[in-house]
């Protein structure tokens, strides 16, 4: 059943002045601020009673794919210190659910026995060895527990991050070097441990070590903005292990830049004016239901998952019409992303994040509020995790669903009978957003009312900054304030696709738009035509966009075909991308392998789930989609795994500077043969709902 959303401006202007606001601090709640600008915050049905997807409280696991409770997260850690002889030197990177195989999940009943397993990494830090430990909560014991080799470097944890800090900040080299530049307060000192990579370069007595290269910057009060003030030249060598700075490497004094660049409410002088409520209404509760962790929605289900690594991730996706339960997608999420930047001085070209294997997206997600983050009838879901010591953390209100108006779905006018019909579209919309040190990163999939799955992943927040002298004009960035340079970068993201298009027999063909030569088969010099190629095995697959022949890749199963003979399928649409802009031969392309194509597509293996490998982390020589493609297994007719790789190219304005408005990108995945005509014909007009 569809429930109405109504989009609600007032039909008649109503006085409503916005009082200019004197520079003030911390005084407002977000919701007393909104109110004074006109932005309701308001959702009618989540201010009265809680709907029953609201009210649907989460206990205990009730599918195999259930993310781990709180509960088994601390068992599998107790298990693991008990059967591990894991003591007090040691810290947890992750427990996260060791998902079961396919074919027990979907044999699984209810009222029968649920396999769980937990997957958990953890280092030994005085031996700097890490481990993975697979444990059995069923049966309290672990079935595997193996050490990684020497010199693999599991992600970094939260825990680092801050303890990292303590360690710069108590450093007296950090402190000389901090006192050179004239920013004597070190309790204004920021410090992000960026990753630190492997470029062939490093020096042979942090080999084997767990490091960062952290940078930093400084704030001119306890609460501006650091970031508008890089101490640059400044990169200090971090054993994460013993937690103990290695040295400060100090490429030069550069002066720090004059102005700060300061984004809070707090700092904000005035407040534009003229904005009128607009509310979103849905006066009886959200269209969709919830149960557990499964969705239902507008002929949708799937099931939400979450991991500290990828953080949302979406399973058995399906749709259901009058075929039954048709299956499109086995699992989604963003599994790797990362961040090279272009400046090629020796301060900053090793300069490049892996925001999903090198720290963890989930980890840092955001406690999303309701009419700030989302409007109208959210449900939210929470996600558990572990600090370092192996204890259960909780992020509230980590994952957000719910619908969306978006304007048009289908129309028309037939203007010689007078009959018009308009269908407006909804969407349902699962989320959630990150923030990664400076940066945010919002990761959106929404389902559609005609078959279609978009993801969207939307940048905003702080650009990285460094200092360049007075009166130079950087040469591999954007001047975005007096001496502070925005460098120029990339985001590339790598989207992994379980893809199950009515079974999980499927098989991939490319399709390109080709203008024909003049000739016999084009006498008048206007015949197209689009060309589809089957991608047989996966050397072939390593494929790019292009705009010249308006690529896409379509995905088939060979063995149902609809009512017109063709196998029914569904196509991969690409939006906003760009190549690599490094040389292939750089140092990071060794790891960021998987960025040299667009699209990769591998047969089915549960251990490949990662583009860049398990451990990106100063990996020596690079893993992932480059390393398991060279077999070049076959694409034909099998379960099929599509990598899709998006890449926004950030070349810095003005405008993106102190806080960056959103960019976004993203692809689609549509139906293309999958139904047998506009599966939303059926869909009520605005007045029948
Ligand atoms: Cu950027």
């Amino acid at each position: 059943m569809m429930r109405g959303v109504i989009v609600r401006r007032p039909q008649s202007p109503i006085e409503h002045s916005t009082p200019s606001l004197s520079r003030r601090r911390f005084l407002e709640t977000s919701a007393a601020l909104a109110g004074a600008l006109g932005l309701s915050t308001r959702s009618t049905a989540a201010a009265a009673e809680p709907t029953a997807a609201e009210a649907a409280p989460l206990g205990a696991p009730a599918h195999p794919l259930d993310p781990l409770t709180a509960d088994e997260i601390a068992r599998a850690v107790e298990i693991v210190r008990k059967e591990g002889h894991v003591d007090d030197g040691w810290r947890f990177v992750t427990v996260t659910l060791s998902e079961p195989a396919k074919d027990l999940v979907r044999s699984f009943e209810r009222a029968g026995p649920m396999p769980r397993r937990a997957f958990v990494i953890v280092i030994n830090r005085k031996k700097g060895q890490a481990h993975e430990a697979v444990v059995d909560l069923v049966k309290g014991a672990i079935d595997r527990f193996e050490p990684l080799p020497p010199g693999i470097q599991p992600s970094i944890t939260m825990d680092e991050f801050s303890e990292c800090e303590e360690a710069i900040k108590r450093s007296p080299d950090f402190l000389a070097a901090l006192k050179r530049r004239g920013a004597g307060n070190v309790d204004l000192v920021m410090v992000d441990p960026w990753s630190a990579g492997m470029y062939g370069s490093e020096r042979p007595d942090d080999a084997g070590k767990r490091l960062s290269r952290a940078l930093c910057w400084v704030r001119s009060e306890p609460n501006d903005n650091g970031y508008a003030r890089p101490l640059d030249g400044v990169v200090a060598v971090v054993d994460l292990n013993q937690m103990e700075v290695l040295r400060i490497e100090d490429f030069g004094v550069v002066p720090l830049p004059p102005e700060s660049g300061n984004w809070h409410r707090s700092y904000q002088e005035r407040f534009r004016e003229g904005l009128r409520p607009l509310e979103i209404v849905q006066s009886e509760g959200p269209s969709f239901t919830v149960k557990g962790y499964e969705v239902a929605w507008q002929n949708w289900s799937f099931r939400v998952g979450f991991t500290p690594r990828e953080g949302l991730v979406l399973h058995e996706i399906s749709y259901s019409d009058g075929q039954g339960r048709r299956p499109v997608l086995y699992r989604a999420a963003i599994c790797e992303m990362v961040v090279p930047y272009g400046d090629p001085a020796e301060r900053h070209y090793r300069k490049n994040a892996f925001d999903i294997g090198e720290y963890g997206i989930g980890l840092f997600a955001n406690s999303l509020k309701k009419g700030c983050d989302c409007l109208g009838s959210i449900r939210y879901f929470d996600a558990q995790m572990t600090d370092s010591r192996g204890k259960p953390v909780a992020i509230t209100n980590a994952v957000c669903l719910h619908e969306e108006d978006v304007g048009l779905l289908w129309k028309h006018t037939d203007w010689r009978t007078g009959q018009s019909e308009t269908r407006r579209s909804r969407r349902l919309a699962v989320s959630f957003i990150a923030t990664v040190g400076n940066y945010e990163y919002g990761f959106f999939w929404y389902f559609q009312q005609d078959g279609t799955i978009q993801c969207e992943v939307k940048l905003t927040g702080i650009m990285h900054t460094t200092t360049v002298p007075e009166g130079e004009r950087p040469a591999f960035g954007t001047l975005v304030a007096p001496q502070l340079n925005a460098p120029f970068h990339q985001h590339i993201f790598a989207a992994r696709l379980d893809m199950s298009v009515d079974g999980d027999e499927n098989s991939i063909y490319e399709v390109n738009t080709v203008s024909l030569p003049h000739g016999d088969e084009n006498p008048h010099g206007n015949a197209f035509r689009a060309e589809p190629t089957l991608l047989a095995g996966e050397s072939q697959a390593r494929r790019s966009v292009n705009a010249a022949t308006a690529r896409f890749w379509r995905i088939v199963n060979p063995s149902r075909t609809n009512r017109l003979g063709e196998p029914v399928g569904y196509r991969l649409i690409p939006g906003e991308n760009s190549p690599p802009f490094v040389q292939p031969d750089a140092a990071v392309m060794r790891r960021a392998g998987f960025t040299a194509h667009h699209l990769w597509v591998t047969p089915y293996n549960p251990k490949e789930r990662y583009a860049a490998g398990d451990y990106p982390n100063q990996h020596p020589t690079g893993d992932g989609l480059p390393v398991w493609t060279a077999a070049d297994r076959n694409l034909v007719n099998t379960d099929l795994v599509l990598w899709y790789v998006f890449a926004h190219n950030h070349v810095p304005r003005l405008e993106d500077w102190p806080v960056m408005p959103v960019a976004s990108l993203g692809f689609s995945l549509k139906p293309d043969g999958f139904f047998e005509r506009n599966p939303a014909l059926d869909v009520p007009p605005a007045a029948l709902v």
